[in-house]
């Protein structure tokens, strides 16, 4: 018999050497990032400032998928994270995470450890997708079916349909709310939470978002550190090396980052956060240059690689920024297009934060392929690349590079590669983008349907964008990738 990553049976799991500590933190959308940042964040924090470690355990929780549950409860909820740097790995076992619970098997149990009150923060890595919103907006999308969903049943399935039923029950019990931490990648993403919960408790209960809009907090936070999905054969290894079975280690590179408003429910006192600063987070009062920054310089060039990597026979980031056509692309994509178009944050120095985003790319211990990268394009182009588009349109700069990369990605939905081979696109827009494309003849009427798509560009801007990127396409289908990047570089 083996295990599901080939293993043999009967090779010890991985156990916990501490108790479980006591929660103080329910996360939302427990993948392999926040397992990878924030956990370790927290877990830092409290041995570092000799806190009490008992009180910020994580309850993660699963929106849909049992799976996460499934591989860490047999493990009481320890794992592995290992760091893949350029010069060797190192290992460290975390244990901050004392429960799983899965939202779609039992609703109820996840609003109840939200409405304890020794909860008194609500982490969410749920992705762009998660917030139910419109991306060209921000506004929440109330035809979303999980919202129509939530908006006529207590019992919710969507991330801010739990925020939402959560914090009614605190009111209800005379609690005070939890502060909402977002870390995913969305721009001013504490006001878009904030504006996504309000909007939606308005329409169930008006003095109830009257409520959150006085006591709640949804602090802006700015994450940053790479974190390729776990593959089976990564567990594999790590079972070799370490004689123990981990069914979900993380693999992470040694860079990180996190910037955080600090604006948590003032009525929780000090006891409101843990003391992140004492493991190296920037607590600062307003973190939207920290986010252009990082949305715009490693988003967008990675999103940028990822769609222009895939279509030239690319599988991984560091594998596309060692092809010296592609090294002097993002290079002149940093210093021509992205880094003129917004205001760095106090004592940055945009040109070092570039070399070090290149370096970080290189790194061979990370095998991050395009693929992974280029899902749900839909959902991250606007804030990634569109609003550096908008910006130099404005200011009379051109972004030839920019446009070649939005030009990929409508490649790339259109669901066939540049030799005519099948793409894999995830995306919530997937089968509409495709039949889009599907349905015009040729390359300009293909750009004219995808820019026409307004949840993703708006008309001012589809407007403006249409030739560049039209040319962009030509060029990528005629000439080929590396031939279109060295036209740019
Ligand atoms: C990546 C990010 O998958 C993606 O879209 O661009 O996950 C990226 O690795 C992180 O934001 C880095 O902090």
């Amino acid at each position: 018999m083996s295990t599901e990553a080939g293993l043999p049976a009967d090779l010890p799991r991985l156990s916990r050497k501490e108790p479980a500590p006591k929660a103080g933190i329910v996360h939302l959308g427990l993948g392999a990032f926040f397992r990878a940042h924030g956990a370790i964040y927290i877990e830092d924090a409290i041995r570092s400032s000799g806190g009490r470690y008992a009180d910020w355990g994580i309850i993660g929780v699963s929106l849909q998928s049992p799976r996460m549950r499934d591989q860490l409860a047999p493990q009481d909820f320890a794992y592995t994270a290992q760091e893949l740097g350029p010069e060797g790995e190192s290992l460290r076992q975390v244990e901050i995470v004392c429960d799983v619970l899965v939202a779609r098997e039992d609703p109820e149990t996840v609003l109840t450890a939200m409405s304890d009150p020794a909860v008194r923060i609500v982490t969410l890595t749920v992705t762009e997708k998660g917030y139910c919103h419109d991306p060209a907006t921000g506004r929440l999308n109330t035809g979303h079916p999980d919202i129509r969903h939530d908006l006529e049943n207590a019992l919710p399935v969507s991330a801010p349909g739990f925020l939402v039923r959560a914090l009614a029950r605190r009111k209800a019990a005379g609690l005070p709310p939890f502060t909402v931490l977002t870390c995913d990648n969305l721009p001013e993403n504490g006001r878009l939470v904030k504006g996504i919960v309000l909007e939606l408790a308005e329409r169930l209960d008006p003095e109830l978002s009257a409520w959150i809009a006085a006591e709640g907090r949804f602090p802006a936070t700015m994450v940053d550190r790479i974190v390729p999905a776990t593959k089976p054969e990564d567990v594999e290894a790590l079972a070799a090396r370490t004689g123990r079975h981990d069914a979900a280690p993380v693999l992470h590179e040694p860079f990180r980052q996190w910037v955080v408003e600090d604006d948590f429910v003032p009525a929780y006192g000090k006891d409101a956060r843990p003391d992140l600063a004492a493991a190296g987070v920037e607590l600062v009062s307003d973190v939207t240059a920290y986010e252009h920054m990082k949305l715009r310089m490693l988003n967008g060039t990675h999103s940028s690689l990822a769609y222009l990597g895939y279509l030239a026979g690319h599988e991984t980031i560091s594998e596309t920024v060692a092809d010296p056509v592609f090294a002097r692309f993002v290079k002149a994509l940093w210093r021509n297009e992205i880094i003129p178009s917004f205001k760095a944050p106090p004592s940055v120095d945009l040109v070092a934060y570039a070399d070090a985003l290149f370096a970080r790319y290189a790194n061979p211990g990370i095998r991050h392929r395009t693929w992974q990268i280029a899902m749900d394009g839909s959902q991250k182009l606007p804030q990634r690349i569109l609003g550096t588009l908008r910006d130099n349109l404005a200011a009379g700069r051109a972004s030839p590079g920019l446009c070649l990369a939005v030009a990929a990605w409508m490649i790339y939905v259109g669901g066939t590669d540049l030799e005519g081979d099948p793409i894999d696109v995830r995306d919530p827009l997937a089968e509409r983008l495709k039949s889009l494309s599907d349905g015009a003849d040729d390359a300009p009427a293909k750009v004219s349907a995808l820019v026409g798509v307004t949840d993703i560009f708006d008309a001012a801007l589809a407007a403006d964008l249409r030739p560049r990127i039209t040319e962009a396409y030509v060029r990528l289908q005629d000439e080929g990738v590396r031939a279109a990047l060295e036209t740019v570089s």
